[in-house]
């Protein structure tokens, strides 16, 4: 089994497990999709299911359906990616179902599900969706979609953010974490912080794509992609020290009740490693996985093994949020 593989170190025989918690939810590995990657359709759901990812996280799910932006609107570059999808999703009825089935599948297992409106109602409506059905798993609140022209990323705005948070625990008292925007100035992570801390959070996931970069080729001298001019999310080794830097920097100002979910530049068992020594206590994978596919989760289960293995950490506990500075 993966997620207790024994290694054997210096003749000493090593358990080492990469089982975590998020929200009272024991997940059997810490490593699961990003939201927007193998999780727009039931196909992919069930490809992540069965692999060796601790669980899946849906598209962000709107309350229509949605067909997105106009093609091509995702591409790869040396070290990373720029998407433009413009929420693609089946809306969020269809994510509800699977999970529902899920659910009786696979009873004792935990789901994240994502979801995004467009303003605080929708927001509301969607929950209350939720509410009505027999979903018992973890929503993920996606405040920091970077690709719906006219529509600015939510997380930027930081009365809004609060706004939403207020409407939304007014409603709703089951575990909900929320997806936010990279943060790039210290005293943006104070004020977003204290903002976040008001409010009963199961987790921060840090961070999404970010926003409004631009590929260029320089054969054809075009962008890559054709919505908004070619302006898109970047994801990918781009995202790595950004990303780290946004799960540390909330690890330090969060109340211990908030957890985090590192999300940006995974490509190695080593980037799993550093983001849980950073504080976070899940990780996601977007752009390798896309580019890897489904066979990413095994190698990075057992590469962030090797490296617990030679450092003698048994558990994620055992350096989670250690991180040293000088
Ligand atoms: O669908 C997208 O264009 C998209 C979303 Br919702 C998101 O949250 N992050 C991103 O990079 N792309």
């Amino acid at each position: 089994m993966l997620d207790c593989a024994i290694f054997h170190l210096h003749q000493e025989r090593f358990v080492i497990s990469t089982q975590t918690q998020i929200a009272g939810s024991v997940f059997a590995n810490c490593i699961m999709n990003a939201s927007g990657v193998y999780c727009h359709s039931a196909h992919e759901l069930d490809a992540v299911q069965q692999s060796t990812a601790a669980t899946f996280v849906t598209k962000s799910a709107t309350l229509a359906p949605r067909a997105g932006n106009p093609e091509p609107r995702y591409c790869t570059v040396p070290f990373g990616s720029i998407n433009s999808m413009g929420l693609p999703n089946h809306g969020l009825a269809y994510y509800l179902d699977y999970v529902s089935q899920a659910q009786r599948d696979f009873p004792g297992k935990s789901y994240f599900l994502s979801i995004t409106g467009f303003n605080v109602e929708e927001d509301l409506a969607l929950i209350r969706q939720v509410q009505a059905s027999d979903f018992a798993g973890i929503v993920e609140l996606n405040l920091s979609c970077p690709n719906v022209p006219g529509k600015p990323q939510t997380g930027y705005d930081f009365e809004a953010v609060a706004r939403i948070l207020e409407a939304v625990f007014a409603l709703y008292q089951a575990p909900l974490g929320i997806k936010l925007p990279p943060y790039f100035d210290l005293i943006h992570f104070d004020e977003i912080a204290a903002i976040l801390n008001r409010f009963p959070l199961a987790y921060v996931n840090s961070v999404n794509s970010i926003g409004n970069g631009l590929c260029v080729d320089a054969a054809s001298e075009a962008v890559l992609i054709k919505p908004k001019g070619g302006f898109g999310g970047i994801g990918g080794v781009y995202l790595k020290p950004t990303a780290l830097a946004n799960v540390r920097a909330f690890y330090e100002r969060l109340k211990p009740e908030i957890q985090i979910i590192g999300t940006g530049g995974v490509v190695n068992g080593s980037d799993v490693f550093e983001h849980i020594l950073c504080g976070a206590s899940m990780v996601q994978v977007g752009t390798t996985l896309q580019e890897e596919g489904i066979g990413a989760f095994a190698r990075l289960t057992r590469e962030l093994k090797e490296i617990m293995a030679a450092k003698g950490y048994q558990t994620l506990d055992d350096f989670r949020g250690r991180l040293k500075t000088l």
